[in-house]
């Protein structure tokens, strides 16, 4: 990796890197969509918030543990996929991996974990709908009980340059899209998460044409791919509320937004979805978003990552970012 490529954040200092830069961009241009001054008053103080409570310095400690996420009922039986047991880095540690999320229904912060956990996960439903000869709602143990569970730990990359591994619990895509048994003109599949600004809480990012509810979507051969994957786990418990409770998506070869949290609806659709963050910022954020290292950001580089470990505080360790995000023989092919 040759310093050129690096934007001045990284050049500046190895440790007190770009999350924080690149998290006010984003936020800036959350305020630009928002426009009038009444709504930039309303905004949360993310970026103050953020550094005071996870902030970028490598000594830190984070908080004690989290009771609602360690007293989670555990998911049992639980096989690892030996195909997906390990990754050539540690796995993050459950303290770090749980107050250190994105959620935009709940804020802007990294640390949202505890207004997250408003998100009312009783009696959840999911519902698979559109272009799909079996059309059918699934509450959780529906999907728990009809699609076996195991354990795959994973890399995760966000699209502002930070990672993590994490243990997820769940399976495959590919089964739930067999079931559905999806009619040939269905080439999409859109994927909804929760949404009630009832309940949610992030004052100010729900004013102006901020395009709720957050949506995602896939190629259905992307959906078919090995790695495509429903967590309903983690740490070999049930989704925290801060991870997508119940049930949330997990494409290890794209950046971390593709994985929507908290789905309430799959819909087989003909045409490209929707997105979130492509609908809002198009140039920014593709639709496809692919991990790449050789395809900077608009705003920054892609090339080297901060992987969030490898202890308990929230440190960083420089690493270089992998094509597909170390995943390229599962689906360069798919991009052929
Ligand atoms: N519904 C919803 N899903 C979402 C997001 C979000 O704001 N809302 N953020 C995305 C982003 S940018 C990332 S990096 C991951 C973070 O997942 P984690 O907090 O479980 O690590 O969730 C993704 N899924
Ligand atoms: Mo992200």
């Amino acid at each position: 990796m040759t310093n050129t490529i690096l934007p001045p954040d990284w050049q500046l200092s190895e440790r007190h890197v770009t999350t924080e830069s690149v998290y006010w961009n984003r936020r800036r241009f959350l305020k630009t969509m928002l426009g009038s001054s009444a709504a930039l008053a309303t905004l949360p103080l993310m970026g103050c918030q953020s550094n005071a409570q996870t902030g970028s310095s490598g000594s830190q400690e984070v908080d004690s543990p989290l009771a609602q996420t360690y007293q989670l009922p555990s998911i049992a039986p639980l096989r690892t996929n030996a195909k997906f047991a390990e990754v050539d880095r540690p796995i993050t540690t459950q303290n770090l991996a749980s107050q250190y999320n994105n959620f935009y229904e709940f804020g802007g912060t990294k640390s949202i974990w505890q207004k997250a956990q408003t998100l009312p996960t009783e009696d959840w439903k999911v519902e698979v709908t559109g272009l799909v000869n079996n059309p059918r709602t699934y509450d959780i143990d529906d999907l728990r009980n009809t699609f076996e569970q195991e354990e795959r730990i994973y890399r995760f990359r966000c699209v502002e340059a930070w990672s993590m591994v994490l243990p997820w619990v769940g399976f495959p895509m590919r089964k739930l899209l067999e079931a559905a048994d999806p009619k040939s003109e269905a080439k999409f599949v859109q994927f909804t998460s929760f949404y009630d600004r009832k309940i949610t809480t992030g004052p100010g990012l729900h004013l102006g044409s901020l395009p709720w509810p957050y949506r995602e979507g896939l190629r259905i051969e992307e959906m078919a791919n090995d790695l495509a994957f429903f967590a309903t786990g983690i740490y070999g418990k049930e989704l925290p509320k801060q991870h997508g409770a119940p049930m949330r998506m997990v494409v290890p070869w794209k950046y971390g937004f593709k994985g929507a949290k908290s789905i309430v609806k799959i819909d087989f659709v003909a045409e490209q979805p929707a997105t979130y963050w492509h609908t809002l910022i198009p140039n920014e954020y593709g639709f496809e978003a692919n991990v790449n290292p050789q395809k900077p950001h608009p705003r920054w580089s892609q090339a080297v990552e901060r992987f969030i470990g490898p202890g308990d505080t929230l440190d960083w360790e420089r690493r270089e970012t992998l094509p597909y995000n170390g995943y390229g023989e599962y689906v360069a092919s798919l991009y052929a």
